[in-house]
């Protein structure tokens, strides 16, 4: 029984998230995510996400290869968020590679490529030409 935790913020949802939640559930039999609060994204980028947390969160949750969810409050609080959820495994998208290999000592840490074309970003922006 191997337990794998990701984060994220999950905003407009889109094929890349259900390819990096697929790809993490497949490195064990219980997949945990956390997504990140409002306020987290609003003191890291200074906007807030267009769709608030308990949407996103509710997506994420609904999900067939999602088991668990939490909202992530702080990203300083990773190493907390891997023990209390008892994960085995650490799976981000390597946009983020080599950021989280501080925590190597209390599970493996997984980077896959992101899905390609497509990004959050990328699509405000062609909304916002339309
Ligand atoms: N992702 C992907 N392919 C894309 C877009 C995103 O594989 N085309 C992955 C990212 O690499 C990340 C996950 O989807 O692993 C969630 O991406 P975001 O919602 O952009 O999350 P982010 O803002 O990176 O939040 O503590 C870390 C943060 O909470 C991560």
């Amino acid at each position: 029984m191997s337990r794998v935790i990701t984060f994220g913020t999950f905003d407009i949802f889109h094929v890349g998230h259900l390819n990096i939640l697929k790809r993490s559930a497949a490195y064990g039999n219980h997949l945990i995510v956390g997504v990140s609060t409002d306020e987290l994204n609003f003191s890291k980028k200074n906007r807030y996400p267009i769709c608030p947390q308990h949407s996103r969160s509710a997506i994420v949750q609904e999900l067939k290869c999602v088991d668990e969810v939490f909202y992530e409050e702080s990203l300083e609080l990773k190493r907390e968020y891997i023990i209390n959820y008892r994960a085995d495994v650490l799976v981000m998208g390597d946009d983020w590679a080599g950021k989280f290999d501080e925590f190597k000592d209390i599970c493996e840490v997984v980077y896959l490529p992101r899905t390609p074309s497509i990004s959050t970003t990328e699509l405000i922006e062609i909304v916002k030409d339309y």
